[in-house]
């Protein structure tokens, strides 16, 4: 089929709403609390006394506490420490505060996004709200693609201390059963080659999933839907030459039910960090908004 002037139009809004809402110079990470790593070896929690033989506590605040300790091997401490009280025991999630904000802020500009998508500010506000807290991590999982390096698995995001690799994500308390699936979907998604158009034609037409839980005009969002889909379809035939063409568009709505299964294992991963996190505030409001609390 040839392209009507309203698909091209369509193309355009979304174009201009990504650009919008991802900078691709990563600018604002800076305003994020700072990431952590652990040393990948050297697991003891070292507080900053390497060559002290004396004092193997690591948990102690004062001076006084910890002559005290001395010789102890740090069990007493380590029983102070019961809980969160000490001042300076370690999350055992040391990049949960720097991934919290990252997520924030990107869920923050993927509501920027739905919300420019014709036909989705005419929704009723509670289907808005269904939709984008079911689609924003798959949003998340692939509006990140455009970071994602498949010569060496990791997300770089500008500098070398914005570079996230698999390790970096199970620093925030996320495992490999999901973090396996997600590094294959991302560098599947990445041998797809999708034209920009492709990618924002993508993501629009995952947020207008019809089969969300409690929808209350699936109608609605299936025309929506339908109406990205033929676009996206259209925009292949007239647009993407062989042979990356072939069974492009099957590709991609496979990449929409892989998406559905990592949503699953995230929000299982989430609701175990949300219980397990040291401090509560390591997450933020928003978080707790969308992906729900431990406590409620
Ligand atoms: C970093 C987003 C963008 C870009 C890079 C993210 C990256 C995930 C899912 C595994 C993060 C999950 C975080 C949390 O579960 C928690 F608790 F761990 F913090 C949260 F916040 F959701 F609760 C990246 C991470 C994740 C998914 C995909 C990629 C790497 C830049 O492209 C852009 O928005």
């Amino acid at each position: 089929p040839q392209m009507s002037e309203e698909q091209e139009q369509l193309i355009a809004t979304l174009i201009e709403a990504h650009h919008k809402t991802y900078d691709s110079s990563y600018s604002d990470f800076g305003q994020f609390r700072p990431p952590v790593r652990k040393d990948e070896f050297d697991s003891s929690d070292d507080c900053s006394m390497p060559e002290a033989p004396t004092d193997c506590s690591f948990g102690s605040s004062t001076p006084g506490e910890s002559s005290m300790n001395s010789g102890n091997l740090g069990l007493l401490a380590s029983f102070e420490n019961f809980g969160q009280s000490a001042s300076n025991m370690t999350s055992p999630f040391s990049m949960l505060p720097h991934l919290s904000d990252l997520v924030s802020y990107s869920i923050q500009k993927v509501i920027g996004f739905a919300k420019s998508i014709p036909g989705f500010r005419e929704l009723n506000t509670e289907d808005q709200i269904v939709l984008l807290k079911s689609s924003v991590i798959e949003i998340i999982m692939l509006r990140s693609n455009e970071s994602f390096s498949s010569e060496d698995n990791s997300w770089v995001c500008g500098s070398e201390e914005f570079k996230y690799s698999i390790s970096d994500v199970t620093q925030a308390g996320h495992n490999m059963e999901l973090l396996e699936p997600l590094v294959k979907f991302q560098i599947g998604l990445k041998k797809l080659n999708l034209h920009e158009a492709e990618h924002v034609l993508l993501m629009a037409i995952c947020i207008f999933s019809p089969d969300r839980p409690s929808l209350l005009e699936r109608e609605r969002v299936e025309a929506i839907q339908e109406r990205l889909s033929e676009t996206l379809r259209a925009y292949i035939v007239c647009n993407h030459p062989p042979p990356s063409s072939h069974l492009l568009y099957p590709k991609m709505v496979q990449k929409l039910a892989d998406l559905r299964s990592l949503n699953e294992e995230h929000s299982k991963q989430y609701l175990e960090i949300s219980r397990e996190a040291g401090d509560p505030s390591d997450l933020t409001p928003l978080l707790l908004e969308v992906f729900g609390s431990p406590l409620s």
